[in-house]
């Protein structure tokens, strides 16, 4: 004797119109709340990828300070500037820049390109201006490497002997910062670092480094960015931890 099934007949010949639109419905639902989790966990995996770089630039400069005498390298081989800083792309001075000092000890150019940013590092033909070129062009590095822009502004490793440093784990090095495209071909210079009594409110358009908390807000409690610190260690920092009404502490090299 065949044995009967355990559901009637009827129910066996596929399913109906209304049951396929809910199904439907449903998996248009699921997706509609997966996506943007999905989206969310991307940007995470680039946060941390761009967390690597700066820590693997961290031990290019701790090489490179046991090469040269215990000195952090300078913003550029420009003359007469004030520990290589010099503004940006000015003809006759910096052909020479920090990420060219460094990369013998890395070798890799992705290590300077944050993933989260839409440019990738580049060689550029300053061979006229700093013989034996081309380098590395500024515009092209996803990371700004904080530097004095003179003696009275405190601000800055770069070109300083280690000894100088009175806080290494306190004093920031490098951050996610360096130009952007700002959409037009244009660059505009996404500078984090501030100048001393600088109030976060000035800030602006220099906010186009954050790139893994956006940009064009003046919600600057949202914003937070990888920053490298003068003893190599990184840290996901809120802008607001950083800027505080004005306070430079972990800029500076002081114990302050
Ligand atoms: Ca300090």
């Amino acid at each position: 004797m065949v044995k009967e099934s355990m559901f009637p007949k009827k129910y066996r010949q596929g399913f109906t119109l209304i049951e396929l639109l809910v199904v439907i419905a449903i998996i248009a639902i699921l997706a509609a709340i997966l996506f943007p989790v999905f989206s969310r966990a991307r940007e995470q995996a680039r946060k941390a990828s761009c967390s690597s770089n700066l820590r693997q630039i961290g031990l290019g400069m701790m090489q490179y300070t046991q090469d040269y005498d215990e000195a952090m390298p300078l913003f550029s081989l420009a003359t007469g500037s004030y520990r290589g800083f010099s503004g940006y792309g000015t003809a006759g001075d910096d052909g020479v820049r920090w990420a060219d000092s460094i990369y013998p000890y890395i070798k890799s150019t992705q290590v300077f390109d944050c993933p989260s940013g839409d440019k990738h590092m580049q060689k550029y033909n300053r061979g006229t201006i700093a013989p034996g070129g081309p380098y590395f062009d500024i515009t092209t590095y996803s990371y700004g490497y904080v530097t004095p822009s003179s003696d009275t502004n405190p601000v800055g490793v770069a070109g300083r002997s280690l000894a100088a440093l009175e806080d290494t784990s306190g004093t920031i090095a490098v951050v996610e910062d360096g130009r952007q495209d700002d959409g037009t071909g244009a660059e505009t210079q996404g500078r984090l670092i501030p100048s001393p009594g600088e109030d976060i409110s000035t800030l602006g358009g220099r906010l186009n480094g954050m790139r893994h908390t956006g940009c064009a807000t003046t919600d600057y409690q949202s914003y937070a960015f990888n920053a490298l610190y003068a003893d190599g260690h990184v840290k996901w920092k809120r802008l607001t931890d950083v800027w505080n009404g004005g306070a430079m502490q972990q800029w500076t090299i002081a114990a302050d």
